[in-house]
Formats: structure tokens, C-alpha cells, sequence
């Protein structure tokens, strides 16, 4: 069996893979992870102008190859390609279900020490909205885009009591320049707190598996935030300086207008 390249990480690692890396996370991670490494290696399906100690290859998770050959030359993943939202489940088959078993068998067969899983706050949002969560409780998916989270979870799970992969799984909540309605008062995560979150978890000393929730320092928080303070995350934004400039109302559930019957084509 391939041992991962080292059982712990307790500095940063020096090359670091960013899948997806053409999306708006993605771009902010680059800016924000570029001063912490000696390189990054990117990957899309769409192009990305790679800057300074970047190198970019465009491909897409179907391939494996590609893939292996990426992680070969990393020591650490952020696994941040997929549709990032409800789409059929035919669009979400290749990147979210089959992408993701490829980026999880290029880190085991690389020896790859770590990957950090880009999950989403809906593979828990059929929690009711004033429900306080913490990370181990069963998962509730709102919607198939939820389903395929907590399908990615899953496999990091098997890949860290398998092969001794090191995996920090991280519930996104609403990643934004700004909260835009009410419920992102709770659910926000600043460009600034992604940069330290995604920092925190690539890091961490001898994490196993983990689930943190990503977001803010909000006021109106539904999730508790101290898994991911144990990995050294410190948020410092705090959607509460916003609430005079957003609307809408509190929805039922977390997951908001993902829980909605008419989402996802059932209607
Ligand atoms: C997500 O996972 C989505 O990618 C994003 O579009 C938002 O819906 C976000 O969650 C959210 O819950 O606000």
C-alpha cells in the first residue's frame, strides 16, 4: 500500500493543487494562499491565466490520468471543482459523484498527504434554521447538489480509515462579498475568512477526517464554529455590520430555497 508522503502535515504545504480553480472560490483562494506556498498547481475546465508561482492545466475530473498526474506533483489538495449548485442529476453525475472519486484516487495513488474537501452547508440543510450544528450530526441533504456533499464526505471518510489520507471536509456556508438577504447574516463566510479557513485546514497538524462548517464570525451564526477553530481557524468578519442592508425573510430550514419542492425538477 502507498503511504501518504507524510502521516502529518505541521507546516504549510509547499505545492498545493486548487481543482475548480477557475470559480469565484477558487480565484479568492489563489490570491490568498499564493504568499503560503512555493507553488500552486491549477486545474479547470474553463482557463485560468495562471500569476505568479502558479502553473495552470486545463482539464476536466473525468480525467484520471490528468489528475494523477497533478497530485504526483503536489503535496496537498483544495478540491474545490463541481457544480456548485441544483442542477439535474445527469450535469451532476461527472463532476460532483464520478470527479470526485477521481480527485480522491489521484491523492491515494500520489501519496498525496491531504485534501480538502469543498463540501456545502446543504448536505445538512433540511436542518430546521434555529437548530445549532456543530458537524456530526446525520446528514440531511436539501437537495441532490446536498446528496452529492455528502456522497464527496463520504468518500473522504473511506479514504482516511483506508489509506491514512488526512481529509478536512468544509460545509460552505455563503460565500460572498457581502451577506445579499437575512439568512446570510447567519450562513456568511467573508473572502478573508475562506482565505484563513482553507489556510487552517491545508496546516492543521495530524487532522484524520474532519467536518468544519465555513463561515463567519456572524452574530446570528447556526453553526458552531469550533471544529474548525480547533484546526486554527480564526474568523475575523462578522456579517452583523451588513444588517441594515438586506432583506428578505428567515427561511424554515437552513438550507433555504434549496428545500423547496420545486427544486431540483421535481416539480
Ligand atoms: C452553496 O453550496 C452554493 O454553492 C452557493 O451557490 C450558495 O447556495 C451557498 O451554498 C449558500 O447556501 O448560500
Amino acid at each position: 500500500m502507498l503511504l501518504p508522503r507524510s502521516s502529518q502535515v505541521s507546516r504549510f504545504p509547499p505545492r498545493v493543487l486548487i481543482t475548480g480553480a477557475a470559480g469565484a472560490i477558487g480565484s479568492c483562494l489563489r490570491e490568498g494562499l499564493r504568499p503560503l506556498v512555493d507553488e500552486l498547481v491549477l486545474t479547470d475546465v474553463r482557463p485560468v491565466a495562471p500569476g505568479a508561482k502558479e502553473r495552470f492545466v486545463q482539464a476536466d475530473l473525468a480525467d484520471r490520468d490528468v489528475l494523477l498526474s497533478l497530485a504526483q506533483e503536489t503535496d496537498a489538495v483544495v478540491h474545490l471543482g463541481a457544480v456548485p449548485t441544483e442542477v439535474p442529476f445527469d450535469q451532476l453525475v461527472g463532476p460532483n459523484l464520478v470527479g470526485g472519486f477521481n480527485l480522491f484516487e489521484a491523492a491515494r495513488l500520489a501519496g498525496v498527504s491531504r485534501v480538502v474537501f469543498a463540501s456545502s452547508n446543504h448536505a445538512t440543510g433540511f436542518y430546521p434554521f434555529e437548530r445549532r450544528l456543530v458537524g456530526d450530526e446525520p446528514p440531511r441533504p436539501d437537495s441532490l447538489y446536498g446528496v452529492s456533499k455528502v456522497y464527496g464526505e463520504a468518500l473522504g471518510r473511506l479514504y482516511v480509515d483506508k489509506f491514512d489520507l488526512q481529509v478536512v471536509c468544509v460545509r460552505i456556508g455563503s460565500f460572498a462579498e457581502r451577506p445579499r438577504q437575512l439568512r446570510e447574516l447567519a450562513t456568511w463566510l467573508s473572502y478573508g475568512d475562506a482565505v484563513r479557513l482553507f489556510a487552517a485546514c491545508l496546516s492543521a497538524p495530524n487532522v484524520g477526517f474532519r467536518v468544519v462548517y465555513g463561515a463567519s464570525a456572524n452574530t446570528r451564526a447556526i453553526w458552531d464554529l469550533t471544529p474548525a477553530r480547533e484546526l486554527g481557524y480564526e474568523p475575523q468578519d462578522d456579517a452583523e455590520r451588513y444588517a441594515g442592508e438586506v432583506g428578505g425573510e428567515l427561511p424554515e430550514f437552513q438550507g433555504g430555497g434549496f428545500t423547496a419542492h420545486d427544486m431540483g425538477g421535481w416539480a
